[in-house]
């Protein structure tokens, strides 16, 4: 059955249904109004169809109005993470190329007009939405070491958003809790995207807190690491956790020892699933029917998944046609499948088990986070030679960042460690390394390339 356009559905949902809950409701009424008010201003500011906005705010009314207007004028979104910092925002800006950039700190936009929020403008709403316009361009952590532009098109996000929807069985009437920071795929497509889509409702918070869900919630997405801060909330009072309907986890592995541990305080099973920014998501296990613990799932509708080398590749329309403006040569298969770096099984009953990675990524807290970009702003350090970075487990985040650095001996290790935290500090926090170690000699292999699982081995004895 062909489906109207994703604002096309949005625009049918009753005036006066429950939409977004920040200081107060908003119905999906006043959503549309806030956005064509937005766009108006948007439109005096010089903005038209097909101009990128950056929008590097925090979840809460404002970011909610700038990708409201944007969307009523057919504006590309370019969301940036709050925690950036100007040497993470720079790149960014440089290939993106925004228009208008709507962030809390200037500085960090040299030469770009900046607003704090969005002001209001006389009402216009297009709202065009064909289905190949890119409406977002969201920059994941490459393993380069520079973030690169994923491209989403509605298209994209109706097709995946629609089979997730089948899978969880999601409807009007539920009601999501929506913590999750509104910069990234997870909390953006998902959670807020997702929501207008179908019409249903979300409570946003600014961010994740371990307390008990509101008791109108029926649904919430997490990552691991809100789980495992969740664990003494639900064994102290598992009432509001077991009233849920729903328990989502994805970014990073849940493993099966923490999906017991929630099970055995709510009588919940946490339904895992996995995605990426350039898939969208891919596969995920079921509502009805065994959720394994340590899997990911089934593929979706539509999604087209296989196992190649032990790499997990995917295909099909939820997926995206490549980085832009840097394309990425290797990022796809001669045939078309898009190759995600990560390494996965099939299990006896055909889910997909994901057993490591073939990247260069550290996730932590569910944050992707890149090595190499790491290493480019230690390794200018005055006094390292060389640096390398890697993952370590971590209790809290699943993973941290750690670095083994090379001294070129000449400063004391006492006094480089200072210099190097201070270097560190141009990173947003969840990609500084917490642990550091002094080496005399990073593993390379016969290409020079840094061998991260070594270091991780040698230098940290993981
Ligand atoms: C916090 N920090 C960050 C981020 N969040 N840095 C970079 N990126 C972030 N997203 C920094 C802060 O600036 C701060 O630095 C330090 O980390 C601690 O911040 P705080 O807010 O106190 O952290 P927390 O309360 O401990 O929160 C950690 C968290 C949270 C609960 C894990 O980050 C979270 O909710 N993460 C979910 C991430 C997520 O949505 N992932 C989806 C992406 P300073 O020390 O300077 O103050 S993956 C995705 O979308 C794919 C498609 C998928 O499949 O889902």
């Amino acid at each position: 059955m062909l489906r109207p356009s994703f604002l096309d559905r949005w625009l049918a949902v009753p005036e006066g249904d429950p939409a977004l809950r920040f200081d107060r409701w908003y119905t999906h009424g006043e959503l549309r109004d806030l956005g064509a008010r937005t766009a108006g201003w948007l439109a005096d500011q010089g903005v038209g169809y097909g101009d990128k906005v950056a929008i590097q705010l925090e979840n809460g009314l404002p970011l909610v109005a700038a990708h409201l207007g944007c969307m009523a004028l057919g504006a590309v979104r370019v969301p940036l993470n709050a925690h950036y910092r100007a040497a993470e925002v720079a790149p960014i800006v440089e290939d993106a190329a925004p228009r208008l950039v709507l962030a809390q700190d200037p500085s960090l936009y040299p030469g770009i007009p900046v607003h704090p929020a969005p002001g209001v403008g006389a009402p216009e709403s297009a709202w065009p939405a064909p289905p190949d316009d890119v409406t977002c361009l969201l920059f994941t952590s490459g393993t380069t070491g520079r973030a690169k532009g994923a491209p989403q098109t509605w298209a994209m996000w109706e097709s995946n958003l629609d089979a997730l929807q089948d899978r969880w069985g999601l409807a009007p009437d539920d009601r999501l809790w929506l913590a999750l920071p509104l910069f990234h795929t997870h909390g953006l497509v998902l959670g807020l995207h997702g929501t207008l889509l179908r019409g249903a409702s979300a409570i946003v918070s600014s961010r994740f807190e371990p307390i008990a869900p509101p008791p109108d919630v029926t649904h919430v997405y997490g990552v691991p690491t809100w789980y495992r801060r969740w664990l003494d909330t639900m064994a102290a009072d598992p009432e509001p956790f077991r009233r849920l309907r729903l328990m989502v986890s994805g970014s990073d592995g849940l493993g099966a020892d923490l999906s017991d541990a929630v099970f055995a305080r709510t009588g919940q099973r946490i339904l895992e699933r996995y995605g990426m920014t350039e898939t969208v998501m891919i596969t995920s296990n079921p509502l009805v029917g065994e959720r394994r613990p340590g899997t990911v799932g089934t593929p979706l509708r539509h999604v087209d998944v296989r196992i190649v080398d032990g790499e997990v590749q995917v295909r099909g329309p939820s997926v995206f046609a490549g980085y832009t403006p840097r394309p990425d040569p290797g990022a796809f298969t001669t045939d078309g499948y898009f190759r995600t770096g990560d390494a996965g099984e099939w299990d006896e009953a055909g889910y997909l088990r994901l057993v490591g990675r073939k990247k260069d990524l550290v996730i932590v807290g569910g944050v992707n986070v890149s090595p190499a970009e790491v290493e480019a702003v230690l390794g200018g350090v005055l006094g390292v030679a060389e640096v390398g970075c890697c993952g370590v487990p971590d209790a809290d985040l699943v993973e941290v960042v750690a670095a083994a650095v090379v001294p070129d001996g000449t400063v004391s290790e006492a006094e480089l460690l200072r210099r190097l935290e201070t270097a560190a500090g141009a990173l947003s926090g969840l990609k500084r390394p917490r642990q550091w170690t002094f080496v005399t000699v990073l593993p390379r292999n016969a290409l020079g390339k840094l061998m991260r699982a070594r270091i991780a081995k040698e230098a940290f004895g993981r």
